[in-house]
C-alpha cells in the first residue's frame, strides 16, 4: 500500500494517545453495559463505515464571492487521489473517491484506477456538470442544459452524461448522479411544465445508457443558480422523475439543498419507505447550500437522519444500502483537516443512531408515552462516542486523533514545496 503518512509516525502518535483512549473507552464501555448494549458490537458497526470524499472537495472551494487558495493546493487529479488517501488513512471511514467530470476527467482512466488501488481507494459514484459552460463546448447552458429549449444544447448536455457514464465504468464506478442548475430566475421566462418534459425526455436518455448495475441519482435544490424556481427543486420531483424513469433511478438527498427548517429526516423515511433513496451529500448549514462541515451546526439533525437510517436499516436489512458522500467547500479551513473531521461526524452520527433502543422506542411511541420517547433519542444523541470512534479508528490501521497526527506529519508543508501555487486550481464557484 501506497501510504502518503509514514506509518511509524501513526503509530508512534497512536502509542501516546493509546493510554487514555483506553481509559475513555473503558469508563464509556461500562456506562453503555449498565445500558444493555455491549461497546465491542459498537465498535466493528463502527469499523464498517464509509462515506466517500468528494474530489472537488479537497481544493479550497471558497464562496460564490471568493476562493482564497492555500498552500500546497492539489492540482490535478492525481494528487487530489493523493490527499483523498491521506484522509482514509488517518480516518479509515473514506475508501470510495467521487469524481466531478470534467473537473476531474482523467486523461488515462486505467492510470488512474491503478493509483487508486494502489492508495487503498475505489471510485463511488461520478458527477455529471453542466451547470456552468467548459472551455471550447458548442452551445452554452446559460439557458439550461437539459431542460434547454434548443435541442443542440440539451444533446449536448445528454452526450456529456454519456461520456460520464463511459468513464465512470472504466473507471469502476457503479452509478452517476445528476444534479442541474437548471431554472428561472423571473416568472414568465420558462414554461415550468415544459421544463420538466425536456428534464425527463433527456434523462430518459441517460437511463438508456446506463449499464445493467448502474444507478442514475437524481439530485435535488431547492435553488440556485436559478432563483425563482428550479426544475428539480425539491425531493417530490425528485421522486416523481426517478418513478418515471425506472429502478435504476433513485434520489439523491444533499443536506444544504432545503428550506432552512426543512425536516430532512422525513423526507429520508418517505424515499427509504417507497425504494428511491439513493444516497446522500452530507454537509451543514445554516440558511443555504451552505456547503459547511458536516456535524459543525446541527448535529441533531444528522443524528435524526441517521436515526431514520437505523430503522429502515432495520426493517429491510442487508439490502437497504443508500450511498453516503461528503459535499462541502472550504475557505477557511485546510480541505483536508475539514474532510477528516466531517467524516468522523457523520461516522458519530451513525454510532449514536446505533445506541437508540428501538425495541423501547418503539414500545414508548405505541402507548403514546412522548417525552420517554423523545429522552430515549435524546439520550442515544447526547452519549460522547469518541472513544468508539478513535478506537474503531485505532483498530483499523487509522490514527487516534487524525488531526493532530496529519499536523505532525507536516502533510500540507511537504505538500506546498512539492505543489507549487497555481492561480485558479479546479474547483468550483457553485458548490
Ligand atoms: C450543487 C452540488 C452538486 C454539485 C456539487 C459541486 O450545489 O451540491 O452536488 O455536483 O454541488
Ligand atoms: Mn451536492
Ligand atoms: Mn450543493
Amino acid at each position: 500500500m501506497d501510504y502518503k503518512i509514514d506509518t511509524g509516525l501513526v503509530a508512534e502518535h497512536n502509542a501516546k494517545l493509546q493510554g487514555d483512549l483506553d481509559a475513555d473507552y473503558a469508563a464509556l464501555g461500562g456506562m453503555l453495559a449498565r445500558r444493555g448494549q455491549d461497546i465491542e458490537q459498537i465498535t466493528t458497526l463502527a469499523q464498517t463505515f464509509a462515506v466517500a470524499l468528494p474530489s472537488w472537495g479537497v481544493g479550497t472551494g471558497g464562496t460564490r464571492f471568493a476562493r482564497f487558495p492555500g498552500l500546497g493546493e492539489p492540482r490535478n487529479v492525481q494528487e487530489k487521489l493523493d490527499d483523498c488517501a491521506v484522509i482514509n488513512q488517518l480516518t479509515r471511514a473514506t475508501p470510495a473517491v467521487s469524481l466531478h467530470f470534467p473537473w476531474d476527467k482523467p486523461s488515462d482512466p486505467s492510470a488512474l484506477r491503478a493509483q487508486a488501488a494502489a492508495l487503498g481507494l475505489h471510485f463511488d459514484l461520478v458527477n455529471s456538470n453542466t451547470f456552468q459552460d467548459q472551455a471550447g463546448q458548442a452551445h452554452t447552458y446559460k439557458f439550461g442544459s437539459l431542460t434547454a429549449n434548443g435541442a443542440a444544447a440539451r444533446e449536448q448536455a445528454v452526450a456529456h452524461n454519456i461520456d460520464c457514464i463511459e468513464l465512470g465504468r472504466a473507471l469502476g464506478s457503479k452509478g452517476l448522479t445528476v444534479w442541474v442548475g437548471d431554472g428561472a430566475n423571473f416568472p414568465g421566462q420558462s414554461n415550468l411544465r415544459g421544463a420538466l418534459e425536456r428534464y425527463l425526455d433527456s434523462m430518459k436518455s441517460i437511463y438508456k445508457a446506463l449499464p445493467d448495475d448502474w444507478q442514475v441519482f437524481i439530485e435535488h435544490k431547492l435553488f440556485e443558480p436559478a432563483f425563482y424556481a428550479t426544475t428539480i427543486a425539491d425531493w417530490g420531483t425528485s421522486f416523481a422523475c426517478a418513478t418515471e424513469l425506472g429502478p435504476k433511478a433513485k434520489c439523491l438527498v444533499d443536506l444544504g439543498h432545503h428550506a432552512p427548517n426543512t425536516n430532512i429526516e422525513m423526507i429520508v423515511a418517505r424515499l427509504a419507505q417507497f425504494g428511491k433513496l439513493g444516497g446522500f451529500h452530507f454537509n451543514d448549514s445554516k440558511y443555504g447550500d451552505d456547503d459547511l462541515d458536516s456535524g459543525s451546526i446541527n448535529p441533531f439533525q444528522l443524528f435524526l437522519v441517521f436515526n431514520e437510517l437505523a430503522d429502515a436499516a432495520q426493517r429491510e436489512g442487508a439490502a437497504f444500502k443508500p450511498s453516503y458522500m461528503l459535499d462541502q467547500s472550504h475557505n477557511v479551513t485546510d480541505p483536508i483537516e475539514s474532510l477528516m473531521s466531517s467524516a468522523s461526524e457523520v461516522q458519530r452520527a451513525f454510532v449514536q443512531s446505533a445506541l437508540v433502543n428501538r425495541l423501547e422506542l418503539a414500545a414508548h411511541q405505541e402507548s403514546n408515552d412522548v417525552l420517554p420517547a423523545a429522552q430515549a433519542l435524546k439520550r442515544a444523541f447526547r452519549t460522547d462516542v469518541s472513544a468508539i470512534l478513535a478506537m474503531a479508528r485505532a483498530r483499523s490501521g487509522g490514527a487516534i486523533d487524525p488531526v493532530a497526527c496529519y499536523r505532525t506529519a507536516g502533510y500540507r508543508a511537504k505538500a506546498a514545496v512539492a505543489r507549487p501555487a497555481k492561480a485558479g486550481a479546479s474547483g468550483s464557484g457553485i458548490v
